[in-house]
């Protein structure tokens, strides 16, 4: 018998609508000055963790590493946007790491490697991609107060077509 075909799976919070909603308006007005693909609001995140294809017969297992990683619940300030030129993407983050994001994020890297799984390479970086295909801006319009209350990490399965990613959430883990 086969094996099932891999899924492409990621762990991120997730704002709530109106951050969504106010972060997708924040990238229109911007496009005006770079132009670009807009994230959809629906699909506005940050990613702690990217596994890339997995087995979905190893969900459970994953499941289990973010249940054991340690957390807490905090406001996520993102105050600055910028430019990537080597990806041409616009994204918003905050001035400086909340120490808990941070912690959440080490402590799943760590359990998410001594349960065998490979997470991406780079550095954490807390971003949240706001602009696609986006030219150099020369000034990025200024941000609008956006505390995030992030209470939970999501486990999301992410399907690329033609017309973009789709994501689907698989699962929800609170933090204490
Ligand atoms: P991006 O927004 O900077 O592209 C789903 O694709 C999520 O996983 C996005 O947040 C994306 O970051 C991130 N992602 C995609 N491919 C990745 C990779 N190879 N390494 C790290 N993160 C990746």
């Amino acid at each position: 018998m086969s094996a099932a075909a891999p899924w492409r799976l990621f762990l991120a919070v997730w704002p709530a609508p109106e951050i969504a909603m106010a972060l997708n308006a924040w990238a229109r007005t911007a496009q005006v000055e770079c132009g670009g693909r807009v994230t959809l609001a629906a699909n506005i995140h940050l990613t702690l963790a990217f596994l890339g294809d997995i087995s979905p017969e190893r969900v459970p297992r994953l499941a289990d590493c973010v249940r054991r990683a340690d957390g807490s619940g905090h406001v996520l300030a993102l105050e600055e946007a910028r430019y990537w030129k080597h990806s041409r993407v616009v994204w918003a983050g905050p001035r400086e790491i909340p120490p808990a994001l941070a912690a959440v994020a080490g402590a799943l890297e760590r359990e998410l490697v001594l349960a065998g799984f490979t997470t991406e390479a780079r550095e954490f970086n807390a971003h949240v991609t706001l602009l696609r295909m986006a030219r150099l801006p020369r000034l990025l319009p200024s941000l609008p107060s956006l505390p995030w209350q992030v209470d939970e990490i999501v486990l999301v399965r992410s399907q690329l077509s033609s017309t973009g990613s789709s994501y689907a959430v698989l699962e929800r883990f609170p933090l204490a």
